[in-house]
């Protein structure tokens, strides 16, 4: 079986971007060791503190996040780093190529009670211009600049999903030998869907267009979506996303009108970008209902989004009721 490196040269990774995303798949394997660990590990939990998306942090959070951050600001290759947990980017080596932008714990909520979650990360080029990595502006690029994407799920195995802009390959950690192997290459999500996953208990928050969907979603095989469809929700986007990949659906988390201001709970940067690079590459589709997540122009870090990604044919139908 390949090895990751192996991929990554296959794909004509440049040796700086692989020494990046090695560095990642290092923090990423040490995290997933102390989540094995559970109890035992007396860092389940959490902390008194909260992250500026005014979230309770958990230990692990804040472990995963400086493993991932220490060893990244440490890479000759990386200008600055932006993460979930952290309020402001920040800056590595001066000369770094490249930005990293992170959610080192996606899902942590599930963590007490032992459900999968993950690592998502992105990775864009660095501006050539003087700005520093702790200046967020060097950040600020549409999702379509990204030159890798992937996550890590932390579930019964540990799998790595991943992008460099040449399709999509699944690896799975080795844990006999701490590698990452193929273990699936050039994955396509199906085009078509019945299983639909959003948190119904945010449905009075919508907007009437998403709201709509989702009722004749519930019509089944007598509404004018004509099938019954199934719904999942595990409150864990990269668990959601990754039976997605496998098996096809749609994954939403909408406009919440309860902060305009937020557009929804999901980040652009280290969420929506990378997932949608991904979803994208695997032949699905990635919207905020109207526009295509990776257009959209951030104006800050911790920007969020509207989130409809998966099987092209169904976020195709959620787009077409955000036009009527
Ligand atoms: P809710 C986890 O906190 C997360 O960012 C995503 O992984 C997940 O899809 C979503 O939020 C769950 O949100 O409102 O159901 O707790």
């Amino acid at each position: 079986m390949k090895r990751l490196d192996q991929v990554l040269a296959s794909e004509g990774v440049p040796a700086e971007l692989e020494l990046v995303i090695d560095h990642v798949m290092i923090a990423c394997k040490d995290i997933a060791y102390k989540l094995g660990q559970g109890e035992l590990a007396g860092i389940l939990g959490a902390t008194e503190d909260e992250n500026i998306q005014g979230e309770t942090q958990k230990m692990l959070d804040v472990i995963s996040n400086d493993l991932l951050k220490d060893i990244l600001c440490d890479n000759p290759y990386v200008k600055g780093v932006g993460s979930e947990e952290e309020d402001y980017t920040i800056a590595g080596n001066p000369n770094g190529k490249y930005l990293v932008t992170f959610d080192p714990l996606d899902g942590s909520s599930n963590i007490d009670v032992n459900l999968s979650v993950g690592t998502i990360f992105s990775i864009l080029e660095a501006p050539a211009d003087d700005r520093t990595g702790d200046d967020q502006g060097v950040f600020l690029q549409t999702g379509r600049k990204q030159v890798a994407a992937g996550y890590v799920l932390y579930g019964p195995s540990a799998l790595l999903v991943m992008t460099t802009g040449k399709g999509v390959n699944l690896f799975t950690l080795d844990r006999n030998v701490g590698e990452f192997v193929l273990t699936k290459s050039g994955i396509q999500i199906p085009e078509d869907t019945a299983e639909f996953a959003i948190n119904m208990s945010n449905q009075r928050f919508w907007e009437p267009e998403m709201k709509q969907y989702i009722d004749d979603c519930l019509l089944g095989e007598e509404g004018p979506l004509g099938k019954r469809y199934n719904m999942r929700w595990v409150a864990s986007m990269v668990a959601e996303v990754h039976r997605i990949l496998i098996r096809g659906g749609i994954f939403m988390y909408p406009y919440d009108k309860r902060d305009p201001s937020k557009a929804g709970k999901l980040r652009l940067m280290y969420e929506g970008n990378p997932m949608s690079m991904i979803v994208e590459q695997a032949g699905g589709a990635s919207s905020t209902g109207r526009m295509d997540i990776m257009d959209v122009q951030p104006k800050g870090i911790h920007d969020r989004v509207p989130v409809v990604l998966g099987s092209k044919n169904e976020v195709a139908k959620v787009v077409a009721y955000h036009k009527s």
